[in-house]
């Protein structure tokens, strides 16, 4: 199928992101079982959104691995060689990477985001309250293999992912990232990753289907792209949010369930749905400190230092490349 096709048809072309996002959107959709992958989750609102989720009283994560981050930024920050490069995969709000920079003697930071407005807003910031710090942002996909600046070749290298991130990808995918984050940080690298914990399955439930209903309009949103940026006629009020915790693949499931029988159209492909079909659109996998450092061991790296808060919520881990 060629999905490039009918989008010539429509009044205005797509730029190359947007029939990116088309061609897996269309791809997806024509699918059994339907899914959508959630990076596309993080446009202006989803990420606007996204900030509300890491504030609702429910949602634990967020508030606690920057606990985590605040009390043990001491002991994190003994264990980086002084003039390092941090380099952040995915740059959000920068009150994590602020609580290492504060700490840490750091010569550089190298935010890695697929978005550049974002990126020149955080940079900005950074280099206003961090004067001493050279920034050197690079947009960049950083699923794939990506240079590093020539700038920071000779500096010792320190790996930043925080957030549970790593959550979104298939466990093998979850491997391929670690190696790949190996591979560009080079030999005798140091990695700090925060990592989602396994726990009881209330707490999970509940992060996930929120009292206010963020987290509902935050999965909803990506529908609304789709509208707006493809053209789409999903009716929002005819999908409704749900998200299950799966025991068996330790990981919450985030869907979208059709609310009845009936056909969204966009870019001249038509789409089917069943009542209670559903579109699969995120996985955030959950991992036991066992199970996280056996991943880490298969993927070139070996856990230095694992840390957690009282109620064993969140974990941050400090790795050291292997070999
Ligand atoms: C940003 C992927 C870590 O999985 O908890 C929050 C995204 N989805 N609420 C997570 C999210 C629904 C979040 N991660």
């Amino acid at each position: 199928m060629n999905v490039h096709a009918p989008a010539l048809a429509e009044p205005h072309r797509l730029d190359d992101a947007t029939s990116a996002f088309a061609g897996d959107v269309i791809g997806n959709l024509s699918k059994f079982p339907k899914k959508l992958s959630p990076k596309y989750f993080y446009d202006a609102k989803g990420s606007e959104l996204f900030e509300q989720i890491t504030v609702l009283p429910e949602y634990y994560p967020t508030r606690t691995e920057l606990a985590i981050l605040r009390e043990r930024g001491g002991e994190i920050a003994e264990l980086i060689p002084q003039g390092a490069a941090l380099v952040e995969f995915g740059a959000g709000a920068t009150t994590k990477v602020r609580l290492l920079l504060e700490r840490s003697r750091f010569a550089a930071y190298v935010p890695v985001d697929i978005s550049g407005d974002f990126l020149k807003t955080q940079t900005d910031g950074l280099r206003r309250d961090f004067p001493q710090l050279a920034v050197y942002p690079v947009a960049a996909d950083f699923t794939t293999p990506f240079a590093l600046p020539e700038a920071v070749a000779d500096m010792p290298k320190v790996g930043f992912f925080p957030g549970s991130t790593l959550g979104n990808f298939e466990p093998q995918e979850a491997k391929a990232f670690l190696r790949g984050a190996r591979k560009i940080l080079g030999a005798g690298a140091q990695m700090i990753i925060g990592v989602d914990l396994e726990k009881d399955e209330r707490t999970l439930y509940d992060a996930y289907n929120d009292a206010a209903g963020v987290t509902a309009r935050f999965n909803l949103n990506v529908l609304e792209r789709i509208n707006r940026e493809l053209g789409g006629n999903f009716d929002l009020s005819a999908f409704t949010h749900r998200a299950i915790y799966n025991r068996e693949r330790h990981r919450i499931e985030m869907h979208l369930i059709s609310k009845k029988s009936q056909h969204v159209r966009f870019l001249g492909t038509s789409f089917v749905f069943r009542p209670g079909e559903s579109i699969h659109t995120e996985n955030s996998y959950k991992y036991s400190i066992e199970r996280f450092a056996a991943l880490a061991r298969g993927s070139g790296w070996k856990v230095c230092e694992s840390w957690t808060d009282a109620a064993r919520m969140f974990s941050v881990h400090a790795l050291v490349a292997e070999g």
